[in-house]
């Protein structure tokens, strides 16, 4: 293993801040020290549990991670924060606002703080949230706090990642409740109403319940639904308890590992997927070689599904006499 890359292990290992950014950086910018170093670190993590919050843009998602960090730091554990940002890396604001909010956390040693930003990826996740993940855990973080902004189909794709997912609401949703995709519902293990200093907190508390009583889920678990105001702390330390009866239930079932298993079939594919297609790119589509296969697209000569067969037949002609 080349030095560099080995020295950037240990350190990750060792928990040190610098070295966790600079990992996480490399891994984003597709550095090539990215995977070898992805590689070692992986027998290192899985140790860690991680939480998924989501909920609609506002409903305080970063004030009550900043909140939930600090109770964990309390009991002495080490904690990763990842805040996943739908703009563009460029555009700053939000980012900004999560590191402001989360200030309070920047000199304490024992919390790690990051921001991604999805760069448009369907999903809500940044590509890489995985990786970032791995990286934390083998780090020595004992909890991964993963915040998502809600906006359709990202609180499914956090579910997939996370042991446990948070759905935060607040009041003033009103009817809104009813509209939110079923699918979306399902996905939460435990309900937060947030802003619970506000009027109309405990109707939606209702309704929430009112909901999980006419759906059981197959594995049994009932979703408690907790109230917080997360500006002053309030109803953090029961959040966290609700967060620990979770875990220990998901450990006792197979839920945890079956839903590690589900998480690791889909990563596994899109990973193929991924290393497939830049693959066949650089084999067999260099030199302009899909722009000429446009050209007889364009006049019908030739039909797309032709000339994908086409291409993966010539890969593997290529890659066949390379590999036997
Ligand atoms: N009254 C009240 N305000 C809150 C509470 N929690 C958060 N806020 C305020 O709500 C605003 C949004 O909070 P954030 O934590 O940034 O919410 P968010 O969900 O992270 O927002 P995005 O990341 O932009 O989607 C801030 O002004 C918070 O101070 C609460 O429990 N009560
Ligand atoms: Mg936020």
């Amino acid at each position: 293993m080349p030095e560099v890359i080995r020295d950037l292990v240990e350190k990750v290992l060792a928990g040190d801040r610098r070295a966790i950014a600079r990992a996480i950086s490399a891994v984003e910018d597709r550095d090539p020290v990215a995977v070898p170093l992805l590689k070692e670190l992986f027998s290192r993590a899985g140790r860690a549990l991680v939480v998924g919050i989501t909920g609609s843009p506002g409903a305080g998602k970063s004030t009550l991670v900043e909140k939930l960090a600090r109770e964990y730091r309390g009991k002495g554990a080490r904690v990763g924060i990842v805040a996943v940002d739908p703009t563009s890396p460029f555009s700053g604001g939000a980012i900004l606002g999560d590191r402001v909010r989360m200030q309070g956390l920047a000199n304490d040693a024992g919390v790690y703080i990051r921001s991604m930003a999805t760069r448009g990826q369907l999903g809500g996740l940044a590509p890489t949230t995985h990786d970032a993940v791995t990286i934390l855990d083998a780090a020595g973080c004992e909890v991964v706090l993963i915040e998502t902004v809600g906006v359709g189909q990202d609180e499914v794709e956090v579910a997939r990642l996370a042991d446990v997912t948070v759905l935060l609401l607040v009041p003033g949703m009103g009817d809104d409740i009813q509209t939110f995709k079923a699918g979306v519902m399902e996905i939460a293990d435990l309900y937060v109403v947030n802003k619970a200093d506000r009027p109309g907190a405990d109707r939606i508390e209702q309704e929430v319940t009112a909901m999980l009583s006419l759906n059981s889920r197959p594995d049994g678990w009932r979703p408690p639904v907790v109230k917080t105001v997360a500006t002053t702390g309030q109803g953090i330390g029961e959040l966290c308890q609700a967060l620990d009866q979770f875990r220990t239930f998901s450990e006792r079932g197979d839920v945890r590992e079956s839903r590690r298993k589900e998480h690791w079939r889909s990563r596994l594919l899109e990973l193929l997927r991924q290393t497939l297609l830049e693959r066949v790119v650089a084999r067999q589509l260099r030199d302009g070689a899909l722009d000429r296969q446009l050209d007889d697209l364009l006049s019908h000569k030739r039909d797309p599904y032709s000339v994908v067969e086409g291409i993966i037949a010539g890969f593997m002609a290529r890659n066949g006499s390379r590999q036997s």
